[in-house]
């Protein structure tokens, strides 16, 4: 066994180079041979050597046979806390406040406490007799009692940590117990005996047999290594599906049940007319001006807009029609067909009905998208420039406020979420509108949980749907339930470059649905 150890200056054997795993293995089949049994634990702390290595060791002499026989144990044991580490680095508080006391002249108390954790260090300096305090003068003077001190504080962590001292009851140990700087621990090691195959030298079964082997028939004299069953394979590279994705397909099959269609949501360009314009909101609504939309540089405007329907937008934006006496403002085609990064998918919901409404007979429909959206917003820990907008709509003969009620219980009841609120809110399209709030079991709180409302007929009717067809619609965002379900509180935890990879792959499934909440 050729380990050196050599004496730190506190006088006490540290872990010293690792032997290498065949002159380990060797050692240990000595040593069990003469001894017939082995602990892990103890032969570890005697020869200085990681615990773990001993174990690894005698792991790798059983895949070559059925050499040696471990029967796994636990005992109590101490190891440093993480503070009591940073002393066995640092030096104990005491020592070092010590070391800053002048041998010759001493130090004004209040420059010495200025040391970090002084207090503790000050005040078991004092115990263990190394200090005195001159409080004849003022400030008082703390001088050095003794020549010198030993730091046993570390000296006994470092005997803890390397396993030298392991018994829990121990008084100075039941001190640093008190003093957080030592912990109980659970130590599992193993007991190991010999077992049929036993030998002291056995030689690293073959583990591959080659057509060599086959060829020359050597195979029959050789000896292979065992299969280890128990061994953990490669964890194989796997896709994983991020949460977000997760929480869609959830919301996906929820619409799908309900018999819905998915909106073709692959345009995140469009222009003013479909995502302002055709769902009357004004030209000189806030919520067109780049504080909240992004416009495009190039292609800055369209000139693709559907002629007939302008015309119809256009009146009943500036003189009112169709009942409506409108903004009464001056309608512009240019701000029309400006191009913008969509601030809702809602204006996919427009082309859509404007479709419905081209087909000759009028169809009740029941749409549904999930997609990104677009608002020049400050960000905050919730919200970020883009986020996916879930929106479903129905479009039937008169349609009422209650359909509109009702078919959100039944939807948020498919999320788990039975207790809702509905709040008068504003909308350009849509009179009337509701804010959807939903009381969260495990929140123990009312949020607010999405954003609904009738289409206008000043929307409806421009794009010619039979007067008598209503449309009722909301809208939610799919990052605020992912971040609730999977317990995220920073957005861009889930999303962007500051996301940790392993949260993609270790995200568990998407329970939407609590688990005691039955549907
Ligand atoms: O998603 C939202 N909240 C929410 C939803 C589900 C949820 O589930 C938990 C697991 C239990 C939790 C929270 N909100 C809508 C409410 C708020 O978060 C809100 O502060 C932020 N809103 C976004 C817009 O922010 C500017 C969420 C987003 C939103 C708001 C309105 C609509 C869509 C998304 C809409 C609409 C609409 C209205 C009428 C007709 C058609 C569409």
């Amino acid at each position: 066994m050729s380990n050196s150890t050599e004496n730190s200056a506190s006088g006490t054997a540290s872990i010293t180079k690792e032997p290498t795993s065949s002159s380990l293995q060797n050692d240990l089949l000595l040593h069990l041979n003469t001894h017939n049994k082995l602990n892990t634990w103890s032969y570890a702390n005697e020869h200085n050597i990681d615990h773990q290595l001993v174990i690894g060791t005698f792991r790798s002499i059983q895949s070559m046979g059925d050499i040696v026989r471990m029967e796994q144990e636990t005992s109590r044991s101490i190891a440093p806390t993480d503070e009591g580490k940073i002393l066995i680095d640092n030096g104990s508080y005491e020592y070092n406040l010590f070391q800053a006391v002048p041998a010759d002249k001493g130090i004004e108390q209040p420059e010495l406490m200025k040391l970090p954790n002084a207090n503790i260090g000050f005040a078991k300096a004092m115990s263990n007799g190394w200090l005195e305090v001159d409080k004849s003068c003022k400030p008082a003077i703390v001088k050095r009692k003794v020549d010198n001190v030993h730091d046993e504080v570390k000296n006994l962590l470092m005997r803890i940590q390397s396993l030298q001292l392991s018994d829990p009851n121990a008084k100075e140990v039941v001190d640093l117990k008190k003093r957080k700087l030592v912990k109980d621990d659970v130590v599992n090691y193993f007991i190991v005996t010999k077992s049929a195959g036993f030998s002291t030298n056995i030689a690293k079964g073959e583990a591959e047999l080659t057509a060599d082997m086959l060829q020359t028939g050597s195979w029959k004299s050789l000896n292979f290594k065992q299969y280890n069953f128990n061994a953990k394979g490669m964890i194989p590279s796997y896709g994983c599906l991020h949460p977000l994705l997760k929480v869609r397909t959830e919301y996906r099959q929820i619409f799908l049940e309900m018999g819905f269609t998915e909106m073709p949501t692959n345009n995140y360009v469009e222009n003013s007319f479909w995502n302002f314009d055709a769902l009357f909101t004004p030209q000189k609504h806030p919520a067109r001006d780049a504080q909240d939309t992004f416009f495009l540089s190039d292609p800055a405007i369209t000139t693709k807009l559907p002629t007939d329907y302008l015309e119809k937008v256009k009146q009943v934006h500036s003189t009112g029609a169709f009942g409506s006496i409108g903004y009464q403002y001056d309608w512009q085609l240019e701000e029309a067909q400006k191009n913008v990064l969509r601030t809702h998918t809602t204006a996919v919901s427009t082309r859509m009905l404007y479709k419905l409404a081209q087909e000759k007979t009028f169809r009740p429909a029941k749409y549904f998208s999930i997609d990104k959206v677009f608002r020049n917003e400050n960000l905050d820990a919730t919200h970020l420039a883009e986020f996916h907008q879930i929106e479903g709509l129905i479009a039937d003969y008169n349609l009422t406020l209650g359909d509109l009620i009702g078919i959100l219980y039944e939807f948020f009841r498919k999320l788990g979420m039975t207790k809702l609120r509905f709040k008068p809110a504003y909308n350009p399209y849509t009179e009337p509108s509701m804010e959807i709030f939903s009381y969260h079991e495990g929140l123990k709180k009312w949020i607010e949980v999405g954003n609904s409302g009738m289409f206008r007929p000043e929307m409806l009717l421009p794009m010619g749907l039979p007067e008598n067809v209503s449309v009722i619609a909301w809208g939610l965002s799919l990052e605020r339930p992912t971040m609730i379900l999977y317990g995220i509180n920073n957005i861009r935890d889930l999303i962007g470059p500051k996301v940790d990879l392993e949260m993609c792959r270790e995200n568990p499934i998407c329970r939407v649905i609590p688990a005691k909440v039955e549907n």
